[in-house]
Parts: structure tokens; C-alpha cells; sequence
């Protein structure tokens, strides 16, 4: 199984080009689209929240193992930088930058563009990302962008692989009751293999949860390794004591209190003391301020674009992370650039 992310510039085709991808599944503000290719199985998620919601973008990225990076043939804007930084900032993802709407372009326009996004994608985590142009209307491009989707889905396979023996751990999404079957909630397995009746806890409130039973693409399962995107009925709990993003797991870190290193984007305006943000964690994002900062070892108030700092920010409540996990330092009313900082716990 694999998720793939579809995000980009808004009006581009991502709905579109989902539908032509997959059957159409649990909707919200980020909707789930479904294809079954005998026995593998990918799972779009179309952020159609973004660019108006921030977080639906971050949450598209933080459940799925490939991005598609959706370019009007009109061209690059600001919201394709956008999506280029925060997969920048949140490390290594497989991805490919699809050039949509090509009907509405010419050969020479595309092949400019393309130039254009190996411009701006150099230096990032992007920089080997394919540009593969497509159009919804005349279908042109579809079948080797499937075939592109399914060589990265192989290679997500392969690395999904390696982490079923890791500690279990599973991101939610979804939340809701089922009249006779109670708690029922969807999420990706990202670590671990989970198995009915394992006794997880919910984590940031640490409650304990039982798996009652397991679902993947409406088939049941005894099992669910890494990499599988699953809907689980929960006993011990209730659907209203969760919040997206929360997770089910063996163990977590909680704090509100965070010492953390950061790196700027070189498009923000900066980060300072006192600073109010938000902090992304997987699929959470809370209200926060940056409490303290040094660089280089020596107390700081301000840290230009592009730079790296240490910062002590305090949350407005607790957040469930991993120590390896990728943070964000996030201005949400900032109407130039929203991104600020990608960030690893210390
Ligand atoms: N000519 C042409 N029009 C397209 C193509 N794909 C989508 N459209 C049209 O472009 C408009 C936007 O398409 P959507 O699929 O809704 O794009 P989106 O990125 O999901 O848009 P928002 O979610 O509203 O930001 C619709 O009117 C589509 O019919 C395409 O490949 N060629
Ligand atoms: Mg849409």
C-alpha cells in the first residue's frame, strides 16, 4: 500500500486529476481517493483545504509516502514555493512535479517550465524529483505519471518494509461513532505492525485503547503492517476524546515544552523572542511562543532567514511527537510566506 499526497497551486487540477486516480472515499477537508491495482493499493489524498487551510497541506505531506506537486502549465506561483519549501523542511519524501492542464499550453511553454521548477527545486530536497506534464481533459501524460506513481510506490514498499519490527505506532486522522460498533477511527500505520486486540495508548492524553478490529480498504485483517492506511474500531475509548492527529501507539514523548533546532527558510522574515507560531507536529498544530533562542551557543534574540538557531518554544498545550520526527515552525497569519523553520527535537 501507499498514500500519495496531491497538493499544489490551487485550480490546478489536483480534484481532477485525484478523480482520475482513484475512486473517491472518506471526504473532508482532505478527501481520499482509492485505486486497487491488484494486489497493491494506493490511497490519494487531495488537500483540497490548501491554500486556504495551511494545515491540510502539512497533514496530505505527513500521511503519505510519495507528493504529487501539482504546476498549472500557466506557471509557478507562490503556493507551488509554498509546497516546495514545507517538503524541503520536512526532510526526504519521493515525489514527482506534475505539470497539469498541458492541454491548455504548448511543448516549448511546458519544457520552459520545467526548466523553471529544476530552477527553484535546486539545493532542496526536490532537486532529483521528475517533471512529467499531464492533461485531465485529453488524458495526455496520465498513463506515464501512473507509471511513475507506481515505480515511487515500490520504492515506499520497500522502505515500509523495513520499519514493521519498529515500536507500533498509527496516526489518526479520522474520528467517528458507529451505531453498534462504537469507536471507529481512521489513520496510516507508520511504524510497527498492528493486530487485533493489541492494547495501544492514545497519545497526548495517554489513555489506553484497545484494537476490537481492523480494516484496510473495507476488507477485514487480522494484521496491518507499516505503510497501510487502515480503519480501526477502538474499545476503551470514545470517538469525541480525539483530535486529528493524535496517535495510537506503543510509546510517544508529550510535552508542551520544547527545546528545538531550527532551520529558516531562506523566504521567511525571520524568528524572534517572544514570537507567536504554531507548531506542526505530524498532523497537530498548536498555538506556541518562542520563549528563548541561542546561536551558536550564545543567547539571541533574532535569527535572520536561512539560518540555524536553537529555540525553547512553550506550546499552548501538549503535543505528541517521536524524537525523530520533523517539526515545523509555522506563521499562519504571515500573508508573505507561512513557513518559518523545519525543527528536530533535542
Ligand atoms: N483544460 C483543462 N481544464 C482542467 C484540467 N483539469 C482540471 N480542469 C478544470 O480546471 C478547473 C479546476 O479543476 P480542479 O480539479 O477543481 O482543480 P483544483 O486544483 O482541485 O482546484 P481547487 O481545489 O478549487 O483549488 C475545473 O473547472 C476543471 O474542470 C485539464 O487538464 N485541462
Ligand atoms: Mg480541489
Amino acid at each position: 500500500m501507499a498514500n500519495v499526497a496531491i497538493i499544489g497551486s490551487e485550480k490546478s487540477g489536483r480534484t481532477s486529476l485525484a478523480g482520475k486516480l482513484g475512486k473517491k472515499g472518506t471526504e473532508s477537508d482532505i478527501t481520499l481517493y482509492n485505486f486497487v491495482k491488484g494486489d497493491r493499493i494506493y490511497a490519494f489524498v487531495d488537500s483540497n483545504g490548501y491554500p486556504s487551510s495551511f494545515k491540510t497541506l502539512i497533514q496530505a505531506i505527513n500521511i503519505s509516502d510519495i507528493a504529487l506537486v501539482c504546476i498549472p502549465s500557466s506557471g509557478l506561483n507562490a503556493q507551488v514555493g509554498e509546497c516546495i519549501v514545507a517538503l524541503d523542511l520536512l526532510g526526504n519524501k519521493r515525489g514527482i512535479f506534475v505539470i497539469t492542464m498541458s492541454d491548455k499550453s504548448n511543448p516549448a511553454a511546458i519544457s520552459d517550465l520545467s526548466e523553471k521548477i529544476k530552477t527553484i527545486a535546486k539545493g532542496t530536497n526536490l532537486e532529483k524529483w521528475e517533471t512529467i506534464a499531464i492533461s485531465n481533459t485529453t488524458f495526455e501524460g496520465l498513463d506515464a505519471l501512473k507509471e511513475k506513481i507506481f515505480a515511487l510506490g515500490e520504492e515506499a514498499r520497500t522502505a515500509n518494509a523495513a520499519k514493521i519490527n519498529l515500536p507500533t505506532r498509527v496516526i489518526v486522522d479520522s474520528f467517528f461513532n458507529v451505531t453498534g460498533i462504537g469507536c471507529v477511527v481512521l489513520g496510516v500505520v507508520t511504524q510497527g505492525t498492528i493486530k487485533e486486540h493489541d492494547k495501544l495508548t492514545l497519545y497526548p492524553t495517554e489513555r489506553p485503547a484497545e484494537i476490537r478490529s481492523i480494516q484496510s480498504n473495507d476488507v477485514d485483517m487480522k494484521s496491518a503492517p507499516a505503510g497501510t492506511r487502515v480503519g480501526l474500531a477502538l474499545k476503551g475509548v470514545q470517538s469525541k476524546e480525539f483530535d486529528r492527529g493524535y496517535l495510537l501507539s506503543q510509546k510517544e514523548e508529550v510535552a508542551s515544552k520544547f527545546n528545538l533546532k531550527c532551520h529558516l527558510t531562506k523566504f521567511t522574515q525571520g524568528l524572534g523572542v517572544g514570537d507567536a507560531v504554531h507548531l506542526f507536529a505530524g498532523l497537530q498544530d498548536m498555538p506556541a511562543t518562542i520563549t528563548a533562542m541561542t546561536i551558536g551557543g550564545k543567547d539571541a534574540t533574532q535569527a535572520p532567514p536561512g539560518s540555524d538557531c536553537n529555540v525553547v518554544l512553550t506550546a499552548q498545550n501538549a503535543i505528541a511527537y517521536g524524537k525523530n520526527d520533523r517539526l515545523l515552525i509555522v506563521q499562519l497569519n504571515n500573508p508573505k510566506q507561512r513557513l518559518v523553520a523545519g525543527c528536530d527535537v533535542v
